[in-house]
């Protein structure tokens, strides 16, 4: 008997994490201003199998687009990339100045404590999709970007 339950258990454990391939930690989203029409959204992802984040939606804006914001000479520059890389274990964060998810063409203000869906593609090397639901929470935060 004890055996079965831990054979169950084990077997669980293995279940979900075939199925939840990537944690998702701490998603947030810049809140905005009226008129303002792009923001970013942030996180960190841990994959535990190789994988990519290849593609994010939401419905709060009519594009969203992953980028990076990297030095350039002396200019901080952000543009799309087609997707990123997460490596089995390591833990890759989306912040500002970083790799980051764009929301552009915004439908309306997000504001402070809002809560915004953001949907994430993942693809594994085998060409595997995986789609996960984040809710990331609006905050207010001064700064550039
Ligand atoms: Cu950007």
């Amino acid at each position: 008997m004890q055996r079965l339950v831990l054979a169950s258990i084990l077997f669980l454990a293995a279940a979900s994490n075939a199925f939840g391939q990537v944690a998702v930690q701490d998603p947030w989203v810049r809140a905005t201003v009226p008129q303002q029409k792009v923001t970013g959204a942030f996180m960190q992802l841990t994959a535990s199998r190789d994988t990519r984040l290849v593609e994010a939606r939401s419905p709060v804006a009519q594009v969203v687009e992953i980028h990076e914001m990297a030095m350039s000479g002396n200019v901080m520059k952000m543009g799309a990339v087609s997707g990123i890389d997460l490596p089995a274990g390591r833990r890759v964060e989306l912040k500002p100045g970083g790799y980051h998810v764009m929301l552009i063409d915004l439908k309306r203000q997000i504001r402070d404590g809002d809560v915004v869906p953001i949907t994430l593609v993942f693809e594994s090397k085998d060409k595997k999709r995986e789609t996960v639901e984040v809710k990331a929470h609006a905050r207010a935060l001064s700064g550039r970007m």
